[in-house]
């Protein structure tokens, strides 16, 4: 209790957090029958029930089913508006969001629709409370480069409208067998635009992933990259480069990347000066959000007081904020 009042009170930043997976069952049980979208459960506790997951595609599995209940505005408005204050609750003062658009235009939802739904929540959350936030558009990496090409090309008519939230691009999904390298070209477009690059790597993939990012894509972070730890001179290099790395702690856990918390590599990283920070990934299906995450790791990982603050700090630190607004933060 009195550590969870600690946590919350630490001035945080949410690096790596997946808006659609922050619908609870609840929401989209709701937005099923909002919309008249028929569900392969029969109640919220059935879905919960289902939150068993044996790797990575078993989650995408449900993750994608459950995003299918997104059609109007109203809908990403009111998921993003759930999300924000819970993070709120949390202590979190800035959040940089991803959101999967192919996941909603192969529904037939329109690039406007996401967008404007997304960011009419984020920026009233600004003005009501100053959390600030930025969008990450991920790419499907189970999906051809060229439709992330085409995503990209459809969503660049939106920039200019909302240059305030849009800064970067992520690849997310499906992570074996779809390397990096595949996303060569689209990355070099990203970065020819100015959008800040961030990639998964190292989650279920080897630490080679991690590396081909860094060195092909051109990625500042890397999500996860807890797999890293298999590859010393890429250890190394983390530590020199001060590269950061999004741990998602509750994530690796249910998705069975780690078999036990206690031995998570988050406590043997931060120790070894890499610049680890914690996050909550898709907070509804891993069951936790950011502050959970926190704790999680502090009880099993023996974390001081002194190395939940490096924490914080490091999540100010990595983030794509602005040098002066990073130092009014910290
Ligand atoms: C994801 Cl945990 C994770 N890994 C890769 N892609 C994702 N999309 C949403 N959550
Ligand atoms: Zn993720």
């Amino acid at each position: 209790q009195a550590l969870t009042t600690f946590i919350r009170g630490l001035p945080k930043a949410e690096l790596h957090l997946h808006i659609e997976g922050t619908l609870e069952p609840e929401l989209i049980f709701a937005l099923a029958q909002r919309n008249g979208v028929a569900l392969s459960y029969p109640s919220i506790s059935a879905l919960r029930a289902a939150y068993q997951f044996e790797d990575l595609q078993s989650f995408l599995d449900l993750y994608y089913a459950g995003a299918s209940v997104l059609i109007t505005e109203d809908d990403f408005y009111d998921m993003t508006m759930a999300y924000m204050r819970r993070a709120q609750d949390d202590g979190v003062l800035h959040a940089e969001i991803m959101f999967d658009p192919q996941t909603h235009t192969s529904r037939g939802i329109s690039m406007a629709t996401i967008f404007s739904g997304i960011a009419r929540a984020l920026r009233e959350t600004r003005a009501t409370t100053g959390i600030t936030s930025y969008l990450l558009l991920s790419f499907l990496r189970h999906l051809p480069e060229e439709e992330a090409m085409a995503t990209l090309d459809a969503a660049l008519p939106l920039r200019e409208q909302y240059q305030d939230l849009w800064i970067g691009v992520g690849l997310d999904s499906a992570e074996r067998g779809n390397p990096p390298a595949r996303f060569a070209r689209l990355y070099d477009r990203c970065g020819q635009l100015g959008f800040r690059l961030t990639a998964h790597a190292g989650e279920e993939g080897p630490a080679a992933y991690v590396q081909e990012a860094l060195d092909t894509l051109g990625v500042e972070r890397i999500d996860h990259g807890v797999r890293s730890e298999e590859d010393a001179a890429l250890m190394a290099r983390l530590a020199a480069q001060r590269i950061p790395l999004t741990v998602c702690p509750l994530s690796n856990l249910k998705l069975q990347v780690v078999d036990d918390m206690r031995q998570h590599n988050l406590a043997r990283m931060l120790r070894q000066g890499i610049m680890v920070t914690v996050n909550s990934d898709d907070p509804a299906y891993f069951g936790g959000y950011i502050a959970d995450n926190y704790l999680a790791s502090a009880l099993s990982l023996d974390l001081t007081r002194d190395e939940l603050g490096t924490l914080a700090h490091n999540s100010i630190s990595a983030s794509f904020l602005p040098e002066a607004e990073k130092a009014a933060l910290l």
